[in-house]
């Protein structure tokens, strides 16, 4: 059962009918998420801990039999578009969304899966801009229609995942890591997941009881495509390539600081996020595991040192978020930036207790570049991508 809003539900099948004229013979979703930390360490090949949240995409889908897929945005005031399947894919300059939409239908298609054409109609809730991976959500949304429609059984969440990753990186033009789909994909409801984005094994990991997931969003948006997220990879490329491994995962703490000197001040210090960052997931999977809060909020609070200083995402706003949250939790849980940086989200771990104090100190004291408060979201740990109904 989803925790998705079921207003959602209802855009979705009544748009389905309005536009197709039938009914949608299968609702499905996805959810984006939040990163509770290891921030940049996917495309390295190292560790994540994100879970799925109750904010996501829902599709009202139907089969068609020829090779047509027909698309509605309910968000974009129904927008339409429509492509063929065996045609060859354009990238589209009026708007984003179609080009997920392309990408990810065009790639499953080029695979050789057994589908054909689709009416689908799409809304959610996962706020855009924000670093909560509202594409991924949207990604797995679709993937998922296929899936239901056609019985694509081999097409597990790990392989669905890869899929959407590669449409990201060869259509949309965002060279991403794995998170925000494998999350999306293989979220668990009540739990955060670990994720080693080497092997793609993962691992869920309990919330603790009376343990609430704060997002606080800076209303400062982010762009991932065009924004430094790209140059972030190089550089840790180029400091892997100086310690002659294939991804920085495979560097230790010791080697960084034996090995390092020859790296640009700049590289180094990218670096230094990276290899510390992986030992932080394991050890906030570990305290989480125990119920720690004290130590993950030690954590989380040194993840976002790491970032602002070293690997450089934070912006003024974002860290003056946190401060205030660090501030009103103390040692009861932590804050941290999540998603890629420069705007976007802050996600808090507290006791449900103190979760009031956090939103009276965020209303009383925080206030965007523009002059507006921070939007708050309090989510739950939520499943992957599936059927609705
Ligand atoms: C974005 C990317 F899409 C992820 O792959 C990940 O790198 C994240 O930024 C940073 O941790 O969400």
């Amino acid at each position: 059962m989803t925790t998705l809003d079921i207003t959602l539900c209802h855009t979705a099948a009544n748009g389905h009918h309005d536009v197709f004229g039938g009914l949608a013979t299968h609702l499905v979703q996805a959810p984006g998420r939040v990163n509770l930390i290891g921030e940049h360490t996917d495309y390295n090949d190292g560790f994540v801990l994100p879970c799925a949240i109750n904010h996501g995409t829902v599709v009202a889908c139907s089969p068609r039999t020829d090779l047509l897929v027909r698309v509605i945005a309910m968000d974009y005031l129904a927008a339409p578009d429509e492509f063929r399947l065996d045609g060859t894919p354009k990238h589209v300059t009026v708007a984003e969304w179609p080009n997920y939409v392309r990408g990810v239908l065009w790639l499953l298609w080029s695979e050789g899966y057994p589908i054909r054409g689709a009416n689908l109609v799409i809304t959610g809730d996962v706020p855009q801009g924000a670093g909560l991976s509202s594409s991924a959500s949207l990604e797995l949304a679709l993937l998922q229609a296929f899936k239901t429609m056609y019985g694509l059984t081999d097409l597990d969440p790990t392989r669905m995942a890869q899929l959407a990753q590669r449409a990201e990186n060869e259509f949309v033009g965002c060279k991403c890591g794995i998170m925000d789909q494998l999350i999306s994909a293989r979220g668990q409801a009540g739990h955060a997941v670990q994720i080693d984005c080497r092997s793609l094994e993962t691992r869920p990991v309990p919330m603790p009881a009376d343990t609430a997931v704060l997002i606080a969003h800076s209303r400062v948006r982010r762009g991932l495509v065009d924004s430094a997220y790209n140059e972030r990879r190089e550089q840790c490329e180029q400091a892997a390539a100086h310690f002659g491994v294939k991804a920085l995962r495979d560097v230790t703490p010791e080697q960084l600081a034996r090995d390092g000197a020859g790296l640009p001040p700049l590289v180094l210090r990218r670096a230094r996020h990276v290899v510390t960052e992986n030992q932080r997931v394991l050890d906030a999977s570990a305290a989480l595991q125990a119920g720690d809060l004290r130590t993950l909020g030690q954590l989380m609070a040194q993840s976002h040192d790491s970032m602002r200083d070293d690997f450089e995402i934070t912006v003024p706003a974002i860290d003056e978020l946190v401060a205030i949250l660090q501030e009103v939790i103390g040692d009861e849980g932590g804050a941290r930036m999540t998603g890629g940086g420069f705007g976007g989200c802050v996600v808090a771990l507290l006791p449900q207790a103190r979760v009031a104090a956090a939103q009276q100190a965020l209303v009383k004291r925080y206030r965007s570049p523009e002059g507006e408060p921070a939007l708050v979201y309090l989510c739950k740990a939520s499943d992957g991508a599936g059927l609705l109904g």
